[in-house]
C-alpha cells in the first residue's frame, strides 16, 4: 500500500513535558515518524508519496473555524509578545468560571487546550497542515480505488476534538478522513481508534451523527488520560445514538481481553456495513510502551493487522500514539502489512 509522509511534521517538536514531577523531552517526538518511515523503506510496504495541498475546506468540516483561526496565528502572537518558548496553557475554563473567549493569547491557549502536554511551537501550524494533507491524501487513495493507505501523520491528531487541541494533537486527522471519505461517495464510514488512550476528540466530532461508527479500545479512563471521556456508557446522542461505541478495558489487561474486545469491535463494524474503515492506528498498546499499560508483542500488531483486514473493507490508517521509539515503525507497519495480505 502506499504510505503519504511530508517532512514538515519535523517543524513541530515541542521541548519539553512535565513528567513524574519534572520536565523531560516531549515524548511525541520527530524521531517517531523517521522510525516509521524507514520501517516503511525497509519492509517496502509500498510506494512513499507526498501529500497534495487541500486546503482548510476538509479541516473546517470538522473543526470549529474560531479554532482553526486560533492555531494559525497563535505563534506570531505568543512570540510578539517576546515569549521564544513553547505556548503552554497553564489554566482551565473549569466549573463557574466565565465561559466567554478571553481576548489575550495565553487566555485564548487555555480556551482552547484541553491539558498542559500539547505545546504549540513555531512549526506547528506548518506541520499540522500538512499532516491534515497527508490523511487527506490517503483518502484520496481509497477514492481512487486503493483498498489501503497509509497517513504517516505526526503530530497524531485523536485527540483533538471540534474546538480543543490536547494529548499531543491539533487536528484530528482521522476524523478530517474519515469526513473526506463521507464528502466522496462513502454513504458510512466506521472509524477505528486502536491507540492505547480513548480517542475522546474523535468522539466529540462524530458524537450526534449515524453516518460515522466510532469504536474505541483503550485503558480505562477511571485510572487513564483521558479521565473524563471513554467510558463504555457514552454511546452517541440524537442521531448518533448507538453509534460510539467504548471498549475500556483496565489498565495492565491482558492481550487476550485486548483481541477479545477487537472481535466486538469488529463485529460492530461488520454489522454496520460501511463503505470504508479509518483506523487510528495508535501503536502504544505495545508492551514496551513508556506511558502505556498494555502488554501486545510486536506480532500481536501482525495479528491486529490480519483481523481488520478480513472486514473486507478498504482502510486508511492514521498513525497516532506509541513512545516506544525504536520499535514504533515494527509495530505499526506490522498492522500495515498483516492488513494487506489478508485483504
Ligand atoms: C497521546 B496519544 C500532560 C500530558 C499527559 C498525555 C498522553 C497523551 C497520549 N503532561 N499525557 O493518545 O498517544
Ligand atoms: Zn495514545
Amino acid at each position: 500500500m502506499q504510505t503519504f509522509y511530508s517532512d514538515i511534521h519535523r517543524q513541530h517538536h515541542g521541548r519539553t513535558e512535565l513528567y513524574a514531577g519534572t520536565l523531560v523531552p516531549c515524548f511525541e517526538m520527530p524521531a517517531r515518524a523517521d522510525m516509521v518511515l524507514d520501517r516503511v523503506r525497509a519492509t517496502g510496504l509500498g510506494e512513499v508519496c507526498p501529500p497534495s495541498a487541500h486546503g482548510l475546506d476538509p479541516v473546517l468540516a470538522v473543526h470549529d473555524a474560531g479554532y482553526v483561526a486560533f492555531l494559525q496565528s497563535a505563534w506570531q502572537r505568543w512570540q510578539a509578545l517576546g515569549r521564544d518558548y513553547d505556548a503552554l496553557p497553564k489554566m482551565w475554563q473549569i466549573r463557574r468560571l466565565r465561559q466567554a473567549l478571553p481576548e489575550h493569547v495565553e487566555g485564548q491557549l487555555c480556551y482552547y487546550s484541553m491539558d498542559c502536554g500539547t505545546p504549540i511551537t513555531a512549526g506547528t501550524w506548518a506541520a499540522i497542515s500538512a499532516g491534515a494533507d497527508v490523511a487527506l491524501s490517503a483518502a484520496d487513495a481509497l477514492i481512487g480505488g486503493q483498498k489501503g493507505a497509509f497517513a504517516l501523520t505526526r503530530p497524531p491528531g485523536h485527540h483533538a476534538a471540534r474546538d480543543y487541541c490536547g494529548g499531543y494533537c491539533f487536528f484530528n486527522n482521522a476524523a478530517i478522513a474519515a469526513q473526506h471519505l463521507r464528502a466522496n461517495g462513502a454513504k458510512r464510514v466506521a472509524l477505528l481508534d486502536v491507540d492505547y488512550h480513548h480517542g475522546n476528540g474523535t468522539q466529540d466530532i462524530f458524537y450526534q451523527r449515524d453516518d460515522v461508527l466510532f469504536l474505541s479500545i483503550h485503558g480505562h479512563p477511571r485510572t487513564e488520560y483521558p479521565f473524563f471521556l471513554g467510558f463504555a456508557d457514552e454511546c452517541g446522542e440524537g442521531a448518533g445514538l448507538g453509534y460510539n461505541v467504548n471498549y475500556p478495558l483496565p489498565a495492565g489487561s491482558t492481550v487476550d481481553t485486548w483481541f477479545d474486545a477487537l472481535a466486538q469491535a469488529c463485529g460492530r463494524i461488520a454489522h454496520f456495513a460501511p463503505d470504508a474503515l479509518v483506523v487510528s492506528l495508535g501503536v502504544d498498546a505495545y508492551q514496551g510502551d513508556p506511558i502505556s499499560r498494555f502488554a501486545l508483542s510486536s506480532d500481536d500488531f501482525l495479528r491486529m493487522g490480519e483481523r481488520l483486514g478480513r472486514l473486507g473493507l478498504p482502510a486508511v490508517f492514521c498513525l497516532e500514539g506509541g513512545y516506544a521509539v525504536e520499535p514504533i515503525g515494527i509495530n505499526a507497519v506490522n498492522v500495515l502489512s498483516a492488513f494487506e495480505s489478508s485483504v
